[in-house]
């Protein structure tokens, strides 16, 4: 039976995947900087801060895979993404090297890839276009994972999460739509299917509006059973609710692509009047 860690168990994403990974991975280690507040007797903990090398190493211990989705998962100031994402994510992929640890799927982002405008359909062969501090670490990350892959042979899957929840909040998330169930469909492609060396592929339930060649993902057997399109109402009442921003409103990134924005505003395509 493979032991499986998981960092940031007590984040959004993790809280989610800590009630879905046990039937499926019985001998699972959680971990995070703070243990999640309602851990149950079932579960086993394991506390480190990803900036802290030796606290990696000792996690890493006797594990077969991880999922990584610890560090800061929106923009914030250089400090913070530079000790938990830049740092973090390099000590994790060290320590699994030394550890011997044979996968590692690692949470990308789709503000790796945020500049690219919506009217465009990117594969994940294209240049990144960081929207922030935050997507620059994640391509890093990926950057990392290639490395770790191509040098020390480590299977490594980055998946470009898109908007993982339930339902999608706006018009900008029915294109990037990722629930639960598809998460977890990814996760076990990265773990366990035989074929993995380097993947990157994109976190994306089956979303018609989709701004993503998510081919590669079918290929490996992804089959996503979420569907944005059947939120559509809810989507577009909330996005009715919203100011207009014509940066963010023109750009895949969304609210990361404006936020500090003093770039080629010209570059933005506007409506007619
Ligand atoms: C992300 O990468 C963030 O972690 C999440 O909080 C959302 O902002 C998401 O992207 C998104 O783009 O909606």
């Amino acid at each position: 039976m493979p032991r499986i860690l998981m960092t940031g168990a007590s984040g959004g994403v993790g809280t989610r995947l800590r009630s879905l990974l046990p039937s499926i991975y019985p001998d699972l280690v959680l971990s995070d900087l703070v243990a999640p507040p309602d851990l149950k007797p079932s579960e086993t903990f394991k506390q480190a801060d990803l900036a802290d090398y030796a606290a990696v190493e000792a996690i890493c211990e006797g594990v077969d895979g991880i999922l990584h989705f610890g560090g800061f998962s929106v923009e914030g100031p250089w400090d913070t993404i530079l000790q938990a994402n830049i740092i973090g994510t390099y000590n994790l992929f060290e320590a699994a090297r030394k550890q011997g640890v044979k996968r590692i799927v690692f949470a990308s982002s789709n503000h790796a890839v945020g500049f690219y405008p919506r009217h465009s359909k990117i594969g994940t062969d294209v240049t990144v276009r960081p929207d922030s501090r935050y997507g620059v670490s994640k391509a890093f990350g990926e950057a990392l994972g290639a490395m770790y892959a191509d040098k020390h042979g480590l299977g490594v899957t980055c998946i470009r999460i898109g908007n993982f929840g339930d339902r999608p909040l706006d018009q900008r998330r029915l294109s990037i739509f990722l629930t639960p169930d598809d998460l977890v469909q990814l996760c076990r492609i990265g773990l366990e299917h035989p074929d993995i060396h380097f993947e990157v592929l994109y976190g994306a339930s089956y979303n018609e509006r989709a701004w993503w060649d998510n081919s590669r993902a079918y290929a490996l057997g992804y089959r996503p059973t979420g569907r944005s399109e059947d939120f559509v109402d809810h989507a577009l009442a909330e996005q009715a609710k919203l100011k207009p921003d014509p940066v963010g409103d023109f750009y895949q990134g969304g609210a990361f692509c404006s936020i500090e924005f003093d770039g080629d505003a010209a570059r933005v395509w506007k409506p007619e009047k």
